[in-house]
């Protein structure tokens, strides 16, 4: 990696797998039991708020009780020295595995789990417990608090700045994550386009690995170590 400077590096799902946390779109994925209007749309908030806090409830306290994997504590080393130029970690994933192993450069384009967003005053909030039962938000005190996610029909988070980023690297990564929902299917055709080396790392071949310059295939907690050292 000598003749790179500035690393744009796309998670999904795939890297928190051995982590203990369910991807989507695997035959037992969350999609399966869930569908994905009902728990995954605003219009499916709008229609049965509890069923979506109840969903959700469960994925933050997942989320607490798993631990960074080797892929997480690799791009945490990775972030830690990589001095040469930027970095940055687009994670599709509400986890905060990448916090917790290590990395701090870390943006998260689908929201985050224990964050609380109010819809009234529109303040986030770290949240670590249920927002089954209405509570208030601690800034304006309204029962507005809903997932802080980014559901299917929404606008994905800090986009101008993944943009920048991307057409500023020369090399982009893809880990763990299938390329079935946009914007993020498309980054690796914008980072190709802004002249980056791009690379897919997963476990399977994705929708869109043939656009990638190199895609190599196994369980993150042993080809993405092997890929940062
Ligand atoms: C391993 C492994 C191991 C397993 N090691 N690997 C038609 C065309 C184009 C776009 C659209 C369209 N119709 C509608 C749209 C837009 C829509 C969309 O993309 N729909 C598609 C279904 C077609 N997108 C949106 O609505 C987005 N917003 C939007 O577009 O706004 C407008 C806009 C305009 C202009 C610019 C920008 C925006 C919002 C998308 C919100 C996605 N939300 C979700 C749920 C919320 C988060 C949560 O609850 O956790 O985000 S959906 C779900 O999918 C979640 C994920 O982040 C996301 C991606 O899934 P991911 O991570 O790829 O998981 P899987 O399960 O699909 O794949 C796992 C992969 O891991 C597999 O490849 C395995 O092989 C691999 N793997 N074990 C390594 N051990």
């Amino acid at each position: 990696m000598t003749d790179i400077r500035n690393i744009v590096i796309l998670t999904g799902a795939g890297i928190s797998a051995e982590s203990g946390l369910r991807t989507f779109r695997a035959d037992d994925g969350l999609w399966e039991d869930h569908p994905v209007e009902q728990v995954a749309t605003p219009q499916g908030f709008r229609r049965d708020p509890d069923l979506v806090q109840r969903f959700y409830d469960e994925r933050r306290a997942q989320v607490r009780a798993a631990n960074p994997n080797a892929a997480h504590l690799a791009l945490g080393r990775l972030d830690m020295g990589w001095k040469r130029g930027d970095l940055l970690i687009v994670t599709q994933n509400i986890d905060d595995l990448h916090e917790r192993g290590g990395a701090a450069r870390v943006l998260h384009m689908h929201g985050e789990a224990l964050s609380a967003w109010c819809t009234n005053c529109d303040a986030r909030h770290r949240w670590t417990g249920t927002l089954r039962n209405n509570p208030p938000c601690p800034s304006c005190g309204m029962a507005s608090l809903r997932p802080d996610i980014v559901w299917f029909g929404e606008m994905p988070y800090r986009m101008e700045r993944i943009y920048r980023a991307i057409a500023g690297c020369d090399l982009f990564v893809s880990i763990g994550t299938s390329g079935a929902v946009y914007p993020a299917a498309g980054f690796v055709q914008e980072a190709g386009r802004a002249g980056a080396r791009t690379l897919e790392l997963n476990l399977e071949e994705s929708l869109g690995s043939r656009v990638f310059s190199e895609t190599r295939l196994g369980k993150a907690s042993e080809i993405v170590p092997a890929w940062v050292e």
